[in-house]
C-alpha cells in the first residue's frame, strides 16, 4: 500500500513559497543571489529540518535535506527555487516540495529506507545577473569548476563567488561529486508547455532534455545625429539587428520540426531618441533534442550575421555563453516512473523536454529520471498554472517511485 502524503501541508508550502519574492509589477521575482532567493533557501531550510530531515549545504551552496538509510549512498528527488524574473510559483518549487513531501511522507510511515534519501534544491537554475544557469548543477557535476567562475561578475561587479558565500556554499571541491556518494536523481517537474493539457494527462515520464545554445553577439556600429547623418552614410545597429533577426526568424522557419529559438534578451546603446544606435547586444538562443541540427543551425546563422554585418559596415562579435548537448534520461529510472504511473491507473505518457533542467547535467553522472506535472501551457510568465489535484497525484506517484527505486538500486548492486 502507498503511504499516505499530506496533501494540505504539501499546498501550504506551495503557497508559503508563493508568497516570497512577490513582484509588484506581477509574478514571483526570485532569481539567485537576490533577498528574496536567500528568505526561500532559509526557509527551505526550516522546513526540512522541522520535518526531522539533516540540512547541509554544499561547495555549490545546492541544499540537501537527509532522510538517512541504512547506507550513505544517496538517492535524491528535487528541482530548485529561483525564478525568472515575474515568474510563475511552480517552475522549480513544485519539484523541490514533492521531494520533500515525498520523503517527509516516507519517514513519517516508518520506512526505513537502504539508501540515504534526500531532498536536493540546486542552486541558481535559472539564467541570473551572472550569465550562469544551471549554476549548482553544473559545479556539483563538474561541467563548471570553482575556478571556472572565480572571475566572473555582475553588471555591478558584485562576484558569483560572493554571491555563493553568502548563500552558504562552502566553496570546496571536496564538497562536490565525485565526494558526494550520489547514486540517482529524480526531478520532479512542472511541464511547462501545453502538450499534457492537450492530451488530457497529468503526468508524464521524460525521455531526454533539449539542448542549448546561447550566443552573446554584439552589433558595433557609429552613434551620429539622428537628424543631420545622410540616410546612406549611417552605420546604424539598430537597422543591422532588425535584419539579423529577421533572418532568424527565416531559419527557425526552415527547420520548425527540429528546433525553436528565441532572441529574448536586447539591450541598445546609448538608447536615446535622436541618436543613431552605436551598439546592439544581444544574447540568441537555439534549443533542439538533436545536437547535429543545433550545431549546424547555429554555425548556419553566425555565418549569416557575418555577412550581414560586412555589407552594413557593422562589427559583430559573439561569445558562446552556452553549448548544452541533450541529455537522454536513464532508461531503468524511466521505466520505473512509467510502471509508478500505470500503477495509478494512468497512460504512462512519454515526453521530450524543451526547458532546460538541472537534471540535464546529473543525467551525464548519476542514473536521472524526470516526472512532468501537467500544466496550463504558461511558464517563465506569472500566469504558470498546475491544478491540486495533478500535484497530488504526482506527489503520490514520486512517493511511490522513492521507495521503489531505493528496493531497486539495491536489487541492481552485485553482493559482494
Ligand atoms: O530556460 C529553461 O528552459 C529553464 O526553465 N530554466
Ligand atoms: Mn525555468
Ligand atoms: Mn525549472
Amino acid at each position: 500500500m502507498n503511504p499516505v502524503l499530506s496533501e494540505k501541508r504539501l499546498l501550504a508550502r506551495l503557497e508559503s513559497a508563493r508568497m516570497i519574492g512577490g513582484d509588484p509589477a506581477g509574478g514571483i521575482t526570485r532569481p539567485f543571489g537576490s533577498v528574496a532567493e536567500r528568505e526561500i533557501r532559509q526557509w527551505f531550510l526550516a522546513e526540512a529540518e522541522a520535518a526531522g530531515l539533516r540540512t547541509r549545504l554544499d561547495g555549490a551552496g545546492n541544499l540537501w535535506a537527509l532522510f538517512p538509510g541504512a547506507e550513505e549512498n544517496i538517492l535524491a528527488a528535487g528541482s530548485h527555487l529561483d525564478t525568472v524574473s515575474q515568474g510563475g510559483a511552480y517552475d522549480g518549487a513544485l519539484g523541490a516540495l514533492m521531494a520533500l513531501e515525498a520523503v517527509e511522507t516516507l519517514k513519517d510511515t516508518g520506512y526505513h529506507p537502504q539508501h540515504t534519501l534526500a531532498v536536493l534544491v540546486l542552486t541558481g537554475e535559472e539564467p541570473n545577473a551572472f550569465r550562469l544557469s544551471t549554476l549548482g548543477s553544473r559545479l556539483l557535476t563538474g561541467m563548471l569548476s570553482l575556478d571556472d567562475i572565480r572571475d566572473i561578475t555582475d553588471d555591478s561587479g558584485y562576484s558569483v563567488w560572493q554571491a555563493l558565500a553568502e548563500a552558504g556554499a562552502t566553496l570546496n571541491s571536496h564538497d562536490l561529486l565525485p565526494h558526494i556518494p550520489l547514486k540517482g536523481f529524480v526531478e520532479p517537474h512542472i511541464e511547462q508547455g501545453p502538450r499534457l493539457k492537450e492530451m488530457g494527462q497529468p503526468l508524464a515520464v521524460v525521455t531526454r532534455i533539449t539542448g542549448i545554445v546561447r550566443h552573446r553577439i554584439v552589433i558595433q556600429g557609429e552613434a551620429n545625429h539622428a537628424g543631420t547623418t545622410p540616410w546612406l552614410q549611417r552605420r546604424d545597429a539598430v537597422q543591422g539587428f532588425a535584419q539579423i533577426v529577421a533572418a532568424f526568424k527565416a531559419l527557425i522557419d526552415g527547420h520548425l520540426d527540429q528546433l525553436t529559438g528565441t532572441v529574448g534578451y536586447v539591450r541598445v546603446y546609448p538608447n536615446a531618441v535622436n541618436i543613431i544606435p552605436s551598439t546592439v547586444e544581444f544574447i540568441v538562443e537555439w534549443r533542439s533534442p538533436d545536437q547535429t541540427v543545433l550545431t549546424a543551425v547555429s554555425e548556419e546563422y553566425w555565418d549569416m550575421v557575418q555577412q550581414l554585418g560586412n555589407q552594413r559596415g557593422l562589427g559583430i562579435t559573439r561569445q558562446v555563453i552556452l553549448n548544452q548537448a541533450p541529455s537522454p534520461m536513464d532508461a531503468t529510472t524511466q521505466r520505473l516512473l512509467q510502471q509508478m504511473i500505470a500503477s495509478e491507473g494512468l497512460e504512462p505518457i512519454a515526453l521530450e523536454s524543451w526547458a532546460g533542467h538541472d537534471a540535464a547535467h546529473l543525467a551525464r553522472k548519476v542514473p536521472t529520471g524526470m516526472l512532468f506535472i501537467r500544466s496550463n501551457g504558461k511558464s517563465h510568465c506569472s500566469d504558470e498554472d498546475c491544478d491540486a489535484q495533478d500535484i497530488v497525484l504526482g506527489s503520490r506517484v514520486l512517493t511511490a517511485f522513492l521507495r521503489q527505486w531505493d528496493q531497486m538500486v539495491l536489487g541492481r548492486r552485485p553482493s559482494c
